[in-house]
């Protein structure tokens, strides 16, 4: 049977890939549907993976050529001993991407015998996700900020997503307040609870979407590989990238669930990223050491308002599968939150046995 591409036939897809420099073969196409916000295509040909197409969201990411040139910079650093290089593919007219009528599409190579974990209870996992998340860190260290575009406005920043919630509040009609009510009264408590931001960080060029299905592994031997899913790439704060992969590695249950009892914080599987990080050369500075636990924290309530919001907005922002999708995202992650505050001191303990490992 045809696979179901979704929004485009096989004929599209073979004429869009006909805009990039590659050999002329029959290609096929599985759709993975995993991200919430660009169209993505495994390509076969001969029945091997050979590439990644991607559609890349223009609502979301608008500056286009801005964000395409952060990942052509940052993928020239990302390579060497234990981190798998990705390349781009470059299209017939020269640039890294097609601007076509249907937007903008890229092409980047598969890494074969890789694998992706929604959830993990291995602490090898864990150690690993740490590890490659510093090795990206180490990779890009002397990146200049300023070289590269923010590609989405104030992604991670709690002012600014607070400003868009109360907005989203003031427009959302009663009916949709009153399905939100529990939502929206926990994210008024925990805005008044997470307000001792860490402070005077520097910032660094960051992945700022380190979750850990944006990590690949290699299917035999369970190492990291590499980061994926690079469009977020732009200067951030350390710990943003510390707090959304520590927030789907220390709890399995997924980012919507509903029973609340499955959301837990597993401090070993904590230790274990911890250790990985720092197996990597000192990178970080005391500061950005001392920030690991508040990320842990902000990251899963920034996701959460930000899903409340979208919720309040009729979906606007994220694909959804099912009308409440949202607000159950936003409700299973405030309860991670509050079960990552909770674990605040126990963190702070793990953190600091590290101390003598900044730069
Ligand atoms: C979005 O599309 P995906 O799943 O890679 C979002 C992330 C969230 C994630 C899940 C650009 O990423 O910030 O972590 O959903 N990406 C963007 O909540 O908004
Ligand atoms: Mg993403």
């Amino acid at each position: 049977m045809a696979e179901d591409l979704g929004n485009y036939s096989l004929e599209q897809l073979r004429d869009i890939l006909k805009q990039f420099k590659l050999s002329p073969q029959e290609y096929f196409f599985n759709p993975l549907q995993s991200g919430l916000i660009n169209d993505t295509f495994l390509v076969r040909a001969a029945d091997h993976p050979e590439f990644i197409l991607q559609r890349i969201n223009q609502n979301v990411f608008e500056n286009v050529e801005g964000l395409m040139t952060n990942l052509d910079r940052a993928l020239k650093k990302l390579k060497g001993a234990s981190y798998t290089r990705i390349k781009l593919i470059s299209a017939t007219s020269g640039k890294m991407y097609a601007s076509l009528p249907s937007g903008y599409w890229r092409v980047m190579t598969y890494i074969p015998n890789s694998v992706t974990y929604n959830t993990s209870e291995d602490p090898k996992i864990a150690f690993e996700a740490g590890r490659i998340i510093g090795k990206f860190h180490v990779l890009l260290a002397s990146e200049k900020n300023n070289q590269y575009v923010d590609t989405i406005y104030k992604f991670h920043d709690l002012e600014f997503r607070k400003m868009q919630f109360l907005a989203a509040v003031a427009r959302a009609t009663q009916t949709t307040k009153n399905t939100a009510e529990k939502g929206i009264l926990l994210a008024h408590q925990m805005l008044e609870e997470i307000q001792d931001l860490p402070k005077n960080l520097p910032h660094r060029i960051c992945h700022n979407d380190t979750k850990l299905n944006n990590i690949l592994f290699s299917k035999t031997t369970n190492k990291a590989l590499c980061l994926i899913d690079l469009d977020t790439i732009m200067k951030g704060y350390f710990h943003y990238d510390i707090g959304d992969a520590v927030r789907t590695l220390v709890n399995t249950a997924a980012e919507d669930e509903q029973n609340h009892a499955k959301i837990n914080f597993r401090m070993s599987i904590f230790e274990a990223f911890i250790e990985g990080l720092f197996s990597n050369k000192a990178f970080l500075s005391e500061d950005e050491l001392k920030s690991i636990p508040a990320g842990v924290i902000l990251m899963p309530f920034l996701h959460g308002i930000r899903a409340l919001t979208d919720f309040l907005n009729n979906n606007l922002y994220y694909k959804v599968s099912y009308e409440n999708q949202n607000l159950d995202r936003a409700l299973s992650l405030f309860d991670f939150t509050q079960k990552a505050i909770e674990q605040k001191a126990p963190m702070e303990k793990v953190v600091s046995k590290y101390l003598q490992q900044v730069k």
